[in-house]
């Protein structure tokens, strides 16, 4: 038998770090980049944290429609600092997925292509003032159901990442509520535009949760992995038991005659989805699939100049 070389550490076999790797999700604690983990967890990040990240920067969109039309200065401004957040969770995001080997530039394109999804609630356009109100407060009410067990997701800079947004998204749905209940506040004309705006953002806001658990093929291993800390239809319930009162103070009703309390369980009781539109919206075919794409392509190509003359000055700076 040779004696091992001193100067050659010989590399941890695959069981090993595979064990290593159960052995931080069983205590709990935080995979880091310089950590080994599996491809399909990797894989499995990448493509939610690109997913999420293309919807922060998708999801400025609808609102941005708006800016030019906010019906005050004071509108404007708050409008205004909410899609600059929406875009600085992006930049937080696609960093994270950065620092699991992804190239920015790569994720873009397959968002534009279609080859990596974002969520299904921006294909629907912003008819009306209430429609910023009810993003605010259904839109991003959604989010932070879903994200707030995120910060406690097992890859650390997705679980960081998460705190900061959080905290905004909770500020971006007071605004969303404030300027519903100051709208309700006032003409019958503006409580029946709240009204619409609830009636055609509810249940694609019931979508943002994602397909039924019986239908998800990617959430038992998510939670396996402590990517995901609940399934789907667990977020959607808690979604709709949040909302129900605050829709009660707001004087709103939620557009779904099945809706009820059930006493035995604690929770509401709520009609059936329809699955069928949420497969087309996700396969490109919503009312505003095609317009918000192509905005993207433009942003990407008529912007290419800015991000050529930024790499070459990096490099003449770098010689
Ligand atoms: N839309 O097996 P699952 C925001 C896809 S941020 C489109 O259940 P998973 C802030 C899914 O990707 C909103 N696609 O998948 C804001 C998969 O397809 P793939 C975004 C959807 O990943 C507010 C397939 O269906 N939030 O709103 C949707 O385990 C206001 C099978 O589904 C996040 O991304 C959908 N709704 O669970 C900005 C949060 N649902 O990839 C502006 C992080 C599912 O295999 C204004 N993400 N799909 O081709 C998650 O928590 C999860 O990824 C889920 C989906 C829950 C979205």
């Amino acid at each position: 038998m040779s004696a091992p070389s001193l100067d050659r550490p010989t590399a941890p076999d695959e069981k090993a770090l595979q064990d290593q790797f159960d052995a931080t999700l069983a205590a709990d604690h935080r995979i880091e980049p310089r950590d080994w983990m599996p491809e399909g967890y990797r894989k499995t990040l990448i493509r939610q944290v690109a997913q999420h990240a293309h919807s922060e920067i998708i999801g400025m969109q609808p609102e941005g429609d708006w800016l030019l039309a906010a019906p005050s200065l004071r509108r404007k401004a708050v409008l205004l600092a909410k899609v600059q957040d929406e875009a600085g969770h992006g930049l937080y995001l696609y960093s994270a997925a950065e620092t699991l080997g992804a190239d920015r530039a790569d994720l873009t394109d397959k968002l534009i292509e279609g080859t990596q999804k974002y969520s299904s609630i921006f294909n629907y356009p912003t008819l009306t003032y209430a429609d910023v109100g009810v993003i605010g407060w259904l839109v991003d009410g959604a989010a932070i159901c879903n994200q707030v067990p995120l910060c406690r997701s097992s890859y650390g800079p997705y679980a960081r990442a998460m705190i900061r947004v959080c905290k905004e998204e909770s500020f971006h749905q007071r605004q969303g509520y404030e300027l519903l209940m100051t709208m309700m506040r006032g003409t019958d004309e503006q409580r029946a535009m709240v009204q619409d705006a609830v009636d055609r953002w509810w249940w694609p806001s019931l979508m943002m949760f994602g397909p039924p658990d019986d239908d998800s093929p990617n959430t038992a291993q998510s939670m396996a992995w402590g990517i995901k800390r609940h399934t789907n239809d667990e977020l959607r319930q808690r979604f709709v038991d949040m909302s129900v009162p605050q829709a009660e103070v707001l004087g709103v009703t939620l557009p779904d005659p099945e809706l009820c309390y059930d006493a035995a369980t604690g929770h509401h009781r709520f009609g059936q989805l329809d699955w069928d539109e949420f497969k087309r919206v996700i396969a490109g075919d919503g009312p505003m699939n095609a317009v918000r794409i192509a905005r993207r392509r433009a942003a990407r190509d008529d912007n290419a100049w800015v991000v050529e003359a930024a790499t070459a000055y990096a490099e003449k700076h770098g010689a």
